[in-house]
């Protein structure tokens, strides 16, 4: 059901441009953001101008359901954890401990250089006041996605922190419970039965009942995206979160059945995801193919991830060596990559556009979706070769802090004053001959 691409032998050189591999040669989704923002921007404008009322309104609209507030009441926050099923809030409580394990970790101190006697820069680390995390409803509910943007959040120190999440005609316009228990088990108190680009609107222009926010994170369909892309600048973003990825680099040592069974996983979220295998073997390809078959036709949402791995932007891609391997998953910066090959450790080292790497057999992308410790808000789209996924440093500015005396600022203005000359800045000079009785030191 997957189709191939065959890089082998002189096809890969061909393909190769300068060590690398031309990206347009691999599967890939087109997402076209550009196109969602016109539709977007009216539904901005009017959450601008007419707050919650447009909120509730776009609620009946694209949620289908009737809701008198947007803000969660306290109340029924309390409730969905009392009602939440014990396994899932025991799962959810381990997703907390072992994410907040990782990310305690990330925490930055600030660092000071003495640059010359005198003369310090120190970079402190200040998280962003207040934010919004978008978690998507729809077609999923993730309450791992509350867990993955909201313990960065806390532990960068960030001090006000709200959820939105799309109102459900069938939890009484109220977003998922198991979302709402996740808010209440990290202790967020403040959430929103909102969705869409309206959610993003209302975090980025507030409303009577929530106040604007910084910074918005958190995955979301392409109008959530084109919401992100149009108030970026008002707000800051974490991404223009695409629909998720897989690749997987494998060799012949690698059980197809377990293949198939990471590609299928991710197939599951959505009918754009992308599952592309990359191997040195024609051999697991063609198990891998028969793996899929079997698998697929068991799995419960069948015509979802058929339509995913069908679609164009999955592929098996065959290459000679594992160095071949590496160039085209370097290319295609895919937001999971496993490696299931012989010394995958060593492999995957070798790895430098990723969203994260899942090692050997035992590190399914699933593992990380829920209980690895990683994060798995990750750069879709080729975003990898440039971006990362969430983590503490989203939520923290780094300020340069800068401090020099007297004797330090002597020592180095007639440098300033030069360069201040050769870029026909004359009054930045000036700014540094003011404090030297206009007769700056060396000059
Ligand atoms: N694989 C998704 C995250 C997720 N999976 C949530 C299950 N629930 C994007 O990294
Ligand atoms: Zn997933």
């Amino acid at each position: 059901m997957i189709s191939r691409i065959d890089l082998r032998g002189a096809a890969f050189s061909e393909a190769t441009v300068s060590g690398g591999i031309d990206r347009d040669l691999l599967p890939r989704a087109e997402l076209d953001v550009e196109a969602a923002l016109e539709k977007v921007r009216p539904i901005c404008d009017d959450v601008k101008h007419r707050g919650t009322a447009a909120l509730i309104e776009y609620a009946e609209r694209f949620d289908g359901v009737r809701i008198d507030q947007v803000r969660v009441p306290a109340e029924a926050l309390r409730r969905a954890l009392e009602e939440l099923d014990p396994a899932v809030r025991a799962a959810l409580e381990e997703s907390i401990r072992r994410a907040r394990l990782v990310h305690g970790e990330q925490r930055r101190t600030d660092h000071t250089t003495h640059v010359v006697p005198g003369g310090t820069v120190t970079e402190r680390w200040v998280p962003v006041e207040r934010v919004g995390l978008y978690v998507p409803g729809g077609r999923a509910v993730y309450p791992s996605s509350v867990v993955m943007n909201v313990v960065p959040a806390q532990e960068a120190g960030v001090a006000s922190l709200a959820v939105a999440s799309p109102p459900q005609a069938d939890c009484g316009g109220l977003p998922h419970p198991t979302i709402l228990a996740a808010c209440a088990l990290l202790g967020v108190d403040e959430v929103y039965a909102a969705g869409g680009a309206q959610a993003i609107a209302m975090f980025a222009y507030g409303t009577d009942e929530c106040r604007p926010v910084n910074l918005v994170t958190g995955p979301g369909n392409i109008w959530v995206a084109a919401a992100k892309r149009l108030l970026k600048g008002r707000i800051g973003i974490d991404a223009e979160a695409g629909p998720t990825e897989i690749a997987v680099l494998a060799d012949h040592t690698a059980d197809p059945a377990h293949v198939a069974s990471d590609l299928i996983s991710q197939a599951e979220h959505d009918t754009l995801a992308a599952a592309v295998l990359v191997t040195t073997s024609a051999d697991l390809a063609d198990a891998v193919d028969e793996e899929l078959d079997r698998q697929v036709a068991a799995t419960k949402h069948t015509e979802r991830i058929t339509e995913a791995l069908t679609g164009k932007q999955s592929a098996t891609v065959l290459v000679d060596t594992i160095d071949q391997g590496l160039a085209v998953v370097d290319a295609y910066a895919a937001e999971h990559l496993e490696i299931q090959a012989e010394n995958a450790a060593e492999v995957a080292a070798r790895v430098r556009n990723a969203g994260a790497v899942f090692v050997g057999a035992y590190a399914p992308v699933s593992l990380g979706d829920y209980c690895a410790g990683s994060n798995h808000v990750l750069p879709t789209g080729g975003c990898a070769c440039h971006s990362s996924g969430l983590s503490v440093q989203s939520f923290l500015r780094g300020i340069h802090v800068v401090d020099y005396t007297r004797d330090a600022l002597a020592e180095v203005a007639h440098h300033v004053v030069t360069l201040a000359e050769a870029e026909d800045l004359p009054a930045h000079g000036a700014a540094l001959k003011a404090r030297f009785g206009w007769k700056v030191p060396g000059q």
